[in-house]
């Protein structure tokens, strides 16, 4: 993958990648480029499998802060009515891609996640929030309906309820409160933050990485099923799963009383 991204910093450690949105002056809002950029190294990760974990963050103090609004005052000063599904369908493109890629997507918020922003760390496998993380679905504020499958994801994260509450008065959610209502699965001291965030690739980076595809899969095909077809779906990944050289390398291990050393095949 090439590293000569305008918007995007991607750092490769063993097993693993961060890729980190880097346009800090406007806490990472998406300009057109930098959505490109990440989608394109996304892309690449996704299909790399000697990347067995990917971790998504920001730089500066935030997260991101959702689409640059300095962007939709130049298309509103044409006059004309605005189509933007078009636009919406490469945000699209890219939590399709952290949802189906077949190795854990690691969301690690500090400061501010906003809008789009927010949703797009909704569609990682897991959240890691610092303590002065922000999440806000900042929609309402500025007369807009969520996107990025903020519809999708947090009702199915924290319940309607809490969804339509945060969709609806668009107030932060602190990272302790995330933590708590189920959007962060963790919530640590920012001082620990990026430790924390690395231990966690490194782990994930060393497991039964196929075994983590088909879990992914079965988890979120199983979502909209309903039982008999998740049953049937369960089976099909077992077969698969049952066969793989990181089971037979667990069984082994639990037979020679050691540790599993995972290859990831
Ligand atoms: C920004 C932004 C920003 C540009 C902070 N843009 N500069 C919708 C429709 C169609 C197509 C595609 O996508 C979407 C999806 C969306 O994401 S819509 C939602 C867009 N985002 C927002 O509405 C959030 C706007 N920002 C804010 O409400 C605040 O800035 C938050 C709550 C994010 C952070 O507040 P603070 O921590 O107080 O920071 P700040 O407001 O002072 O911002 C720091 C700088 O970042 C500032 O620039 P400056 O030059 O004054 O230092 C902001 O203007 C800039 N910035 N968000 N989205």
């Amino acid at each position: 993958m090439r590293s000569n991204f305008q918007h995007l910093l991607v750092r490769q450690e063993e097993g693993f990648v961060i890729l980190t949105m880097n346009r800090p002056e406007v806490l990472n809002a998406f300009n057109e480029l930098m959505l490109q950029e990440l989608i394109e190294a996304t892309d690449c990760v996704a299909q790399d499998e000697t990347i067995r974990c990917v971790v998504i963050n920001g730089a500066g103090r935030a997260f991101g802060a959702g689409q640059d609004i300095n962007g939709f005052a130049t298309m509103h000063a044409s006059g004309e009515p605005i189509k933007v599904s078009e636009h919406l369908a490469k945000y699209h493109r890219l939590l399709q891609l952290f949802q189906e890629m077949p190795k854990p997507v690691i969301a690690a918020v500090h400061g501010v996640a906003a809008g789009v922003s927010c949703n797009l760390a909704l569609a990682c496998d897991l959240r890691i929030a610092a303590d002065n993380a922000r999440f806000v679905e900042a929609f309402a504020r500025i007369g807009l309906v969520p996107d990025g499958g903020g519809a999708y994801f947090l009702p199915r994260l924290v319940g309607l309820g809490k969804a339509l509450e945060m969709m609806l008065l668009a107030d932060e959610i602190s990272g302790v409160e995330a933590e708590r209502i189920g959007l962060a699965n963790k919530c640590v001291p920012l001082d620990e933050f990026e430790a924390f965030t690395i231990a966690l690739a490194q782990r994930l980076a060393k497991g039964p990485t196929r075994a983590y595809g088909l879990i992914k899969e079965l988890m979120y095909r199983s979502l909209d099923s309903d039982l008999s077809t998740s049953l049937e779906l369960e089976g099909e990944m077992q077969d698969i799963a049952i066969n793989t050289v990181d089971h037979h390398e667990s069984v082994q291990a639990f037979l020679e009383k050691r540790r599993a050393n995972y290859t990831g095949r």
